[in-house]
């Protein structure tokens, strides 16, 4: 008679804002944590660029404070340059192949913040839609519970970065090794599930895409919505963002 083994499965989880981080704090050994539009997205091409490190900051003092350190910073808040910047949160930004080896601090409304909430898992990521099957790849590999952490928007839901998760969670319970407990979760694959394919038209009315369209940011947008441009996976390493090492 053949044994079947049966093999426990692990747990990839979604929440929805930083406010709720503390409900889900502990249990898991990878943080995932999201901000499509577009804090993660802009760190996963400064990463992909070459750039050395991005250190997330998350007020504008901490930002100041690196600035008078000679760090070259970005900071946005409510989707624009802070006065006294030279950059903000756009992707392109930091497309700029005079970055490369450089160290940048960002600071950003949601996503640094969200970011230094989670420094004290074991491990975490930055995952974006831009990098969306490089993170389940590697997260597919790694064998251990997985929480993704929306930034959302000033400690409210948002809808793209539910889909980001929703999308990371569907993929990898599709493989079979892992499962989900939380409503959250599941309502983030059903989200995901009806966005799959048309993210640009899906989430027309979210309001940051609406906020973003008034600054005459939409090809930030569109980039940032166009998935699996890159293989990259920025992890936070003693406060830094880098490469991680394949
Ligand atoms: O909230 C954030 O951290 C930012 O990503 C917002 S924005 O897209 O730069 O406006």
């Amino acid at each position: 008679m053949s044994q079947q083994v049966s093999r426990k499965k692990n747990y990839v989880e979604v929440c929805f804002t930083p406010e709720d981080y503390s409900y889900f704090k502990g249990r898991f050994d990878i943080v995932v944590v999201i901000d499509v539009l577009r804090a993660t997205s802009a760190i996963c091409s400064a990463i992909n660029n070459g750039l050395k490190s991005v250190i997330p900051v998350s007020t504008v003092e901490e930002a100041l404070e690196y600035k008078a350190k000679g760090y070259l910073v970005g900071a946005e808040r409510q989707g624009e340059i802070v006065e006294g910047f030279d950059i903000g949160n756009s992707p392109y930004s930091y497309m700029d192949p005079e970055l490369i080896g450089k160290e940048v601090a960002l600071t950003t409304t949601n996503g640094t913040r969200a970011i230094n909430i989670a420094s004290e898992a074991e491990t975490v990521i930055i995952g974006s839609l831009i990098n969306l099957q490089a993170v389940v790849d590697w997260l597919e590999s790694q064998g251990k519970d997985v929480l993704c952490l929306c930034s959302g928007w000033k400690d409210k839901f948002n809808l793209e970065d539910t889909i980001c998760g929703g999308a990371i969670a569907d993929a990898l319970i599709n493989t079979g090794k892992f499962t989900s407990d939380e409503d959250s979760s599941v309502a983030a694959k059903y989200l995901f599930q009806s966005a799959r394919g048309n993210y640009m038209g899906y989430l027309k009315s979210s309001s940051h895409r609406r906020r973003l369209k008034k600054l005459n940011l939409n090809k930030d947008i569109k980039y940032c919505l166009t998935p699996n441009q890159m293989d990259v996976i920025p992890i936070l390493i003693d406060g830094k963002i880098v490469k991680m090492e394949a």
